[in-house]
């Protein structure tokens, strides 16, 4: 007997035409209001689900009793109730890995628009403000030999440590759980405590998880740590940092500049002062938003969904 299997993120044809060679396939294409009802609709028939961005806590995960598996198209499952997942023996999966390297990317693309201005000044040329010669005023700030501070040292903590080290010439300080030595012997990397890598890093990198523990993490006292010449850049989750004390730091003049990728709520309101401010770069969590990378995940993600449903060890399990 097929499965049944609720997709609320579309998949290309080929993955596709393999999922629904194995299960019957319910396809939600966007989690409108519309497209929720719909979900809530599919839920009882649903074995499996597939998808991302969605709180998936225990008020909708009972419409779904007959539910063995969920699989995230995202390495990041803080919208999960895990607890509750693992309660009712529902294997959930996640695509570790395959993004590492372009988030890491995405990483240094906001390093560069930050410190160089790229954002600011190209907006100016489109302007028709580029009338002479540019002065001091245009400068950035340069990132080769700069300190990398990088705070939540996994993959793509070392991912960014490399580009750092190999490709800028950039001494790497990191604070994590715990110590890296492998990471310390491949860049050179130090470890520092919090506070001390706030008060040295010339930028200050945010790629670690969005728990119970690191949710506020980086707040008024952190940002009064950090040098005005200091950039900020957030890879990570909004909710790791109080954004209205990061507001403040940059009205302050407490930090040169943020680079951001996540916000404490998605989209990131119009109104945000976040988008009117010229030392901020705001990109639409685009980490690993790429055509390669997101094939190669949701490609991940039904490999562990059928594996999960067929009863099999998935190759990413997070419970
Ligand atoms: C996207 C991410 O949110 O993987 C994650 O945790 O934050 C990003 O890759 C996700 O891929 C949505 O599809």
């Amino acid at each position: 007997m097929k499965k049944h299997v609720v997709l609320y993120k579309e998949l290309s044809e080929p993955l596709m035409q393999r999922l629904e060679a194995q299960t019957h396939v319910t396809l939600i294409k966007r989690l409108d209001a519309q497209g929720l009802e719909q979900l809530r609709a599919a839920l009882p028939h649903a074995h499996g689900l597939l998808g991302a961005s969605l709180k998936l806590d225990a008020r909708l995960l009972d419409l779904a009793p007959k539910l063995e598996a969920v699989a995230s198209v995202s390495v990041g499952v803080d919208n999960y109730d895990i607890d509750y997942l693992s309660k009712r023996k529902i294997q959930l999966t996640n695509t570790p890995g395959v993004l590492t390297e372009t988030t890491a990317d995405t990483g240094f693309a906001l390093i560069m628009a930050t410190a160089r201005r790229v954002v600011e000044l190209a907006i100016k040329v489109r302007n028709g403000q580029w009338q002479k010669n540019i002065g001091p005023e245009w400068f950035g700030t340069d990132v080769h030999g700069k300190t990398l501070g990088i705070i939540g040292m996994g993959r793509i903590g070392e991912a960014l440590a490399q580009r750092g080290h190999f490709g800028f010439g950039m001494p790497v300080i990191y604070h994590s759980n715990s110590p890296k030595p492998a990471v310390e012997a491949r860049f050179n990397a130090q470890y520092r405590s919090l506070n001390d890598l706030l008060q040295e890093a010339d930028f200050i990198c945010l790629t670690l998880p969005l728990t119970a523990q690191t949710e506020g993490l980086i707040g008024a006292q952190a940002f009064a740590l950090m040098r005005p010449e200091s950039i900020f850049i957030n890879i990570a989750r909004g909710k790791v940092v109080d954004e209205a004390a990061m507001i403040q730091a940059l009205q302050q003049g407490q930090i040169r500049a943020a680079g951001l990728d996540v916000f404490e709520r998605e989209p990131l309101d119009a109104n945000s002062p976040l988008l009117h401010m010229d030392n901020v770069v705001a990109t639409p969590h685009i980490g690993s938003a790429t055509v390669e990378t997101r094939e190669a995940m949701a490609r991940c993600a039904v490999d562990n969904l059928l594996a999960a449903l067929a009863g099999e060890r998935p190759a990413n399990p997070v419970n």
